[in-house]
């Protein structure tokens, strides 16, 4: 028989956590145990995993004794303080926040795209942001043949990007508009619902807000690109599930929308959906819950040298968090 793993998952009823069971179960991982872990307001609970309800433990110090692997995606400050314990303890941990991202010991892999990195871990590797994620499944292949040199895009990310509370924000204000009741607010600065917010994650000096910075800094490591540049406006969107970016990419070399097409459509993890007669290109509400990301709209940019303007979505629970966390985990 092959081997089993004994697989923790740090944050198990979150957004991220929930789909990372799921995707464990779908892809037939190898786990001989699975230990759920939460904070103490969880412990208890139980969630379903091949058939059977798994029950949720509160996370402390001991959680990782016997633990192989470890999949984290309870935020940066439980990741600081409870990745390198297990390391210690013998797990490998894979990390859902940005706290080790730009650590140059910890590899920052997305498979399909440098998935050779994951072996120089030593003991923790990174996912990488969601945004980034799904921008360069279609950014890198292109990259690959035409050589990028830097990117300007605007994101539209989905409420599931904030988190479990966030979802539920949406749906109560909707449902009290329609009611003609007022919206009430407390994940977002502003009203959500038929509203849109070019504000995610905190401001830093420059201007930029952390996630927009996250794609310069996060694509440099991915593509060991270290002159890479990329100005990013990341807006939130009244939209539940899967990310959507608007980009415009710079190329070293001439571009076409054929050839642009043909890399695109034999990209892993990638599907061309670009019909624009037939009013086909990729939407968030259909590439939810899909595996792969989509790109469309491909078009010769009419204001950069070599550039090309392209639109790409995927599902920001999926490929940029728990399935990209679990096919890290495969290869290790
Ligand atoms: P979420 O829905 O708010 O879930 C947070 C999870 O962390 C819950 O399981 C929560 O447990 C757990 N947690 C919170 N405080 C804890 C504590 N003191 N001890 C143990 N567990 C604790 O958030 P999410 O969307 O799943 O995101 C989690 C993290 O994943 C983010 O912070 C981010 O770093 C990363 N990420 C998220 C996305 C995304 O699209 N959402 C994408 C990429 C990366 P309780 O239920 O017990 O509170
Ligand atoms: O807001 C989104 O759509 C994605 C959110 C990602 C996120 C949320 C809280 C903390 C991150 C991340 O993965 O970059 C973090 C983090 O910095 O760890």
């Amino acid at each position: 028989m092959s081997r089993q793993y004994t697989v923790a998952v740090v944050g198990a009823t979150g957004a991220v956590g929930v789909e990372m069971i799921k995707v464990l179960e779908r892809r037939n991982f190898p786990v001989g145990k699975l230990v759920l872990l939460a904070s103490a307001r969880s412990a208890g609970k139980t969630l379903p995993f091949k058939g059977e309800l798994v029950t949720v433990e509160e996370l402390t110090e001991d959680s990782f004794v016997g633990v192989d692997i470890a999949l984290f995606s309870a935020g940066s400050g439980i990741s600081r303080k409870f990745a390198p314990l297990a390391v210690k303890s013998g797990a490998v941990v894979v990390d859902n926040s940005s706290e080790f991202r730009m650590d140059p010991d910890v590899p920052l892999v997305v498979p399909e795209i440098n998935g050779a990195d994951v072996k120089l871990h030593k003991g923790i590797l990174a996912n990488p942001n969601c945004t980034t994620a799904i921008t360069l499944m279609a950014l890198n292949p292109l990259h690959q043949a035409f050589g990028v040199k830097r990117v300007i895009a605007s994101s539209y990310q989905a409420v599931s990007g904030t988190g479990a509370q966030a979802i539920a924000e949406l749906r109560s204000q909707v449902e009290a508009i329609a009611g003609g009741r007022p919206a009430e607010k407390s994940v977002y600065p502003h009203q959500i619902a038929f509203n849109v917010l070019p504000h995610i994650d905190s401001f830093l000096n420059n201007g930029y807000t952390k996630e927009e910075m996250k794609m310069q800094n996060e694509a440099r490591r991915i593509l060991h690109l270290p002159d890479f540049k990329a100005s990013v406006t990341c807006v939130r969107v009244p939209v539940y599930r899967a990310h959507s970016i608007a980009v415009t990419a710079e190329f070293d070399r001439p571009v076409s929308v054929d050839e642009a097409r043909k890399v695109l459509a034999s990209a892993p993890g990638l599907e061309l959906v670009d019909d624009p007669a037939k009013n086909s290109y990729p939407l968030p509400l259909y590439v939810a819950e899909k595996d792969d990301c989509q790109v469309g709209r491909i078009r010769i940019d009419c204001a950069f040298e070599n550039g090309l303007a392209f639109w790409v979505a995927g599902d920001q629970l999926l490929k940029g968090a728990a399935l990209n966390a679990v096919q890290i985990a495969e290869l290790i």
